[in-house]
């Protein structure tokens, strides 16, 4: 409906002309709120800010408790929109106090003169699309009703508190207070006793200044949190040099960066560092007191391995005990329960210091829960506590709370979105949700927020909004809003976010845990702050993917899809590969692409190690061939895996797949021997597949020389290398050995047919492409014999063989001869299991140390590799996460 007509009917809707009618109305005026509305007015758009408190400020106007203050260094907890606003203002101190904060947010209202349009104590209690007028109905506390185009909230992450959740709050008779409702007045502590319930990050923040205020202090812990010395004083000299030296390009590597501040991504993982190094990395993260350079800065592997992150969890536990006297209460305050960072650790001034005070004592609740509050204190179920105050520190309904628990909103037919949300949020982009048009969240569930600076998440959201409302009014539409596969994909491209990280192994209020009935899963999007960025510009460059748009006599424009279906890390694998400009490998020539090939290896991180690594040469079909032998460091014998190396037959040797071989090394407890079989074009075909056979056979007669076992080998491959291990187990059949206990083939060339889908589909974009399959076709096959089995397995007599496990990849040209392979195995009555890899290409599980959601499928590899050895399987974590789909075993009437 045009604007012009919609007054009368919004006056009739409300019964009188009491409706304001604005383009934009936001809720919420803290630093979401107050920058919208300043890009706002300066687009044009005619915008007000309801706001439910006295005052500017969001969660700096009701978090006043003592020691309130940042967390995140202030010159980066800033606007960056205006230069002159940046060195008009100058912070006192590296982590600024709630008053400086607020202050801080008073002078940017000030100075853009933003309060004219902030009506102050005014709740929304009702939110209603109208789809004929197509806009959003406000209802208020006060009365006011208002009717604008666009309604965008900017609620804030942590601004609900969550109730105490703890019998008898009522019949306390002294005083109660809550961290995030503190009173604006006084609140005298001195000579009280007093019990802190909480110790997340206020509690910590506010238990040492209590503490020395109270005449005791009781503080109630439920779970031990993480907490660094923030070391607060004037901003570090370095960090405020660097930011003065080139401001606009600090900002603009904050933006690009994972959280928000400007630190270098680490890429040393933590075993390739000594203890002594690690500990130095350590006392110099301890030292800095900055929680993103401690979240980022140790070791590449600290957030995304169990193993790399105990190593910190053990670190910050000895500060612990260093610090607190009594061993039982830093026993206490020492957290086991989840890894370093997945929950969010706390920045303290004296936290544990303050368990050494006499009037201080700590009441673990794991031991001793809350019964219940009395009229005199608090009681466990083995001691009562009298007190005269008690302060909940006990945190809020996270991230959906604010938006949902405030008022309810319904969209599109009526749909509520409590109900949508009724098993968590569902969004796109954490910006938008289906079927509620013109609704916009600023940092909501789906974005990365709340594991980010907010001040740049904010800001970056803020300007993608406003700046899609300008090109929505150029464009003549009236409604912009997220379609169903948009957001289909958006949740699932934030569950691959979610499973590289260790979020997932914690109960938190970033995954709703900390709300009894919350639905769970990992709120905050977990790819960070620069990826995320990226997505949301191509969202745009791509036409406004995931969008529909509608305005006058039916014009509509709808660019439908999900905008990222590769795994996050393979994403960003490929967009650096791009970003290299490397030249294609089928332009160098054989042995050009060999030396590049070489080079480019060597900038790969060294593997892990594993019991012993060692050359030796081995009898192929026409000579002797080179081979590496990783042994595990387990007392052996161990069962061979036979390993065929990828590189399309021209390049590649024993070597060139060290990562993976070290990998799988170590999850079977197997010795890998990988083969240096003939390359083309100097022996083609059948050399490598004749080489794959003897080198095979050579294997089973000498296993134990090598120190394995004697017995079936199993075999192995990656691409040409899973050609040439399929092949090697059609020879033994057909010649009469030698015993082979299993095959894995990894995205395995079956086949000489360019037919299939994935051929067209993933012809250029995924590193291999159709152009490279076929100059390796053409080097090593002339056409005549590409139909010989034994180069095109799937031509082969398939029954009888060893049993099999085939992995393919989402985005590969050779995945649909992969799955046809398993699945004429399967119809010839060979065992086979099967993984599909979801968003992965060719390389991925190659890449090791890269491609962290290729863990779980070289977990379930490993785990088949010792089945067909008959070990047992390796279960739990140490196994690995899930793979991105469970292995499924085919129906032999699949084929
Ligand atoms: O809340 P929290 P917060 N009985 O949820 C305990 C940001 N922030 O307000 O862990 C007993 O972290 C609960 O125990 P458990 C920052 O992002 C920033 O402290 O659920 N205990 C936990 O110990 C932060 O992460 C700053 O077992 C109960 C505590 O209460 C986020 O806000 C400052 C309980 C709650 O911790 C939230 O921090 C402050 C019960 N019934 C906050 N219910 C800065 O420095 C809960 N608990 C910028």
């Amino acid at each position: 409906m045009a604007d012009a007509a919609v007054a009368a009917s919004s006056s009739k809707a409300t019964g009188g002309g009491a409706t304001q009618q604005v383009d934009v109305a936001v809720v919420g005026a803290g630093f979401a709120g107050l920058y919208l509305l300043h890009r706002l007015r300066k687009a044009g758009f005619n915008a007000i800010v309801l706001e439910e408190a006295g005052d500017v400020g969001g969660t700096w106007y009701w978090n006043r408790y003592p020691g309130a203050r940042c967390d995140i260094q202030t010159i980066d907890y800033s606007y960056t929109f205006d230069p002159e606003l940046e060195t008009a203002w100058k912070w006192s101190e590296k982590y600024a106090t709630q008053p400086e904060i607020l202050r801080y947010l008073g002078f940017v209202t000030e100075r853009y003169d933003l309060r004219r349009d902030i009506r102050f104590h005014t709740k929304v209690t009702e939110a209603n699309w109208d789809q004929v007028t197509e806009r959003w109905l406000l209802k208020t506390d006060n009365g006011a009703t208002i009717s604008c185009r666009y309604y965008i909230m900017a609620t804030g992450c942590l601004s609900a508190p969550k109730p105490p959740e703890i019998d008898g709050v009522k019949d306390f008779k002294g005083e109660v207070y809550f961290t995030g409702r503190w009173p604006h007045d006084e609140v005298k502590l001195a000579g009280k006793r007093v019990a802190v319930i909480g110790t997340g990050s206020s509690g910590i923040q506010a238990i040492p200044l209590i503490a020395e205020q109270a005449a005791h202090l009781t503080v109630f812990q439920r779970t031990p949190n993480f907490a660094l010395p923030a070391h607060n004083g004037p901003a570090p000299a370095d960090r405020a040099a660097l930011l003065e030296s080139d401001r606009a390009t600090y900002r603009e590597q904050a933006r690009w960066s994972l959280a928000g501040v400007p630190w270098p991504q680490q890429t040393t993982v933590s075993w390739q560092l000594s203890d002594a190094e690690r500990r130095e990395r350590f006392e110099q993260a301890w030292a800095a007191g900055d929680l993103v350079y401690i979240l980022t800065q140790l070791w590449a592997d600290q957030g995304v391995d169990v193993d790399g992150n105990a190593l910190v969890c053990e670190l910050v536990r000895e500060k612990i005990r260093d610090i607190v006297k009594d061993p039982d209460t830093a026993a206490a305050l020492s957290p086991f329960d989840h890894p370093f960072g997945a929950k969010r650790p706390c920045l303290d001034t004296n936290y544990y210091a303050t368990y050494n005070r006499p009037n201080v004592t700590l009441v673990n609740l794991r031991q001793e829960p809350i019964k219940e509050i009395t009229a005199t204190g608090i009681a466990t179920d083995k001691r009562t506590f009298d007190v005269d105050v008690i302060v909940f520190a006990t945190g809020f309904d996270a991230m959906t709370g604010a938006i949902m628990a405030v008022h309810p909103i319904t969209g599109r037919n009526g749909k509520s979105l409590s109900d949508v949300w009724a098993s968590g949020p569902q969004t796109y982009l954490g910006l938008t949700v289906a079927d509620f048009p013109n609704l916009f969240m600023i940092t909501g569930p789906g974005s990365p927020s709340v594991l980010s600076n907010m001040a740049v998440s904010i800001e970056q959201h803020a300007d993608w909004v406003v700046d899609r409302l300008v090109e929505t009014r150029a464009a003549g539409f009236t409604t912009i809003e997220a379609t169903p596969t948009a957001q289909a994909g958006w949740a699932q491209h934030m569950a691959d976010c979610a499973m590289v990280t260790l979020h997932r192994l914690a109960n938190t209020w970033y995954t709703g845990a900390n709300v009894p009935g919350k639905a769970l899963g990992v709120m905050p999007y977990c790819g960070g702050v620069g990826p995320y960025r990226s997505i949301c510009n191509e969202v745009t460059s791509r036409g406004m993917l995931g969008f529909r748009l509608t305005g006058p006599n039916g014009a509509e424009q709808c660019n439908d899809g999900a905008i990222v279906r590769l795994q996050p890390d393979v994403r960003l694998v490929l967009g650096m590969l791009a970003e290299m400009n490397l030249p294609a490998i089928e332009s160098l020539g054989a042995q050009g692409s060999r030396d590049f090939v070489n080079e480019f290896n060597k900038g790969r991180p060294a593997g892990r190690p594993v019991g012993e690594v060692g050359d030796g040469m081995l009898q192929g079909a026409d000579g002797p061939l080179p081979y590496r032998l990783y042994r595990p460091a387990t007392p052996g014998p161990h069962p061979i895996v036979v390993y065929f190396h990828g590189g399309g037959w021209v390049f590649g040797d024993q070597q060139s797949d060290d990562p993976f071989c070290r990998d799988m090394c170590r999850r079977t407890g197997m010795i890998f021997v990988s083969v240096g079989y003939r390359h083309a074009p100097e022996h083609r075909f059948p050399a490598a597949a004749e080489d794959g056979y003897a080198a095979t056979r050579w294997v089973a007669e000498h296993a134990a020389e090598l120190g394995g076992k004697p017995g079936p080998v199993v075999v192995a491959g990656w691409s040409a290398g899973g050609n040439v291990a399929a092949v090697t187990c059609q020879l033994a059949a057909e010649r009469g050995g030698p015993q082979i206990a299993g095959q894995l083939l990894i995205c395995p060339v079956t086949d000489s047919s360019f037919d299939r889908p994935s051929y067209t589909d993933n012809a250029t974009g995924y590193f291999l492409t159709r152009a490279l399959m076929y100059w390796f076709w053409d080097i090593y096959c002339s056409p005549a014999d590409r139909t010989d089995p034994r180069v095109s397995p799937l031509r082969g007599k398939l029954e009888n063989l060893p049993q099999a496990f085939v992995v393919t990849c989402e985005f590969d040209p050779l995945r649909d001869e992969g799955v046809a392979y398993a699945e004429a195995l399967a119809a010839a009555g060979v065992p086979v299991e099967q993984i599909k890899a979801r968003g992965h290409i060719h390389s991925s599980l190659m890449m090791v140390d890269m491609v962290i959601t290729g863990v779980g499928a070289r977990a379930q590899m490993a785990n088949a590799l010792r089945r067909f050895a008959g070990l047992p399987e390796i279960k739990g974590e140490s196994a690995g996460p899930r793979a991105t789909a469970a292995p499924h075993q085919i129906d032999a009437a699949a084929g």
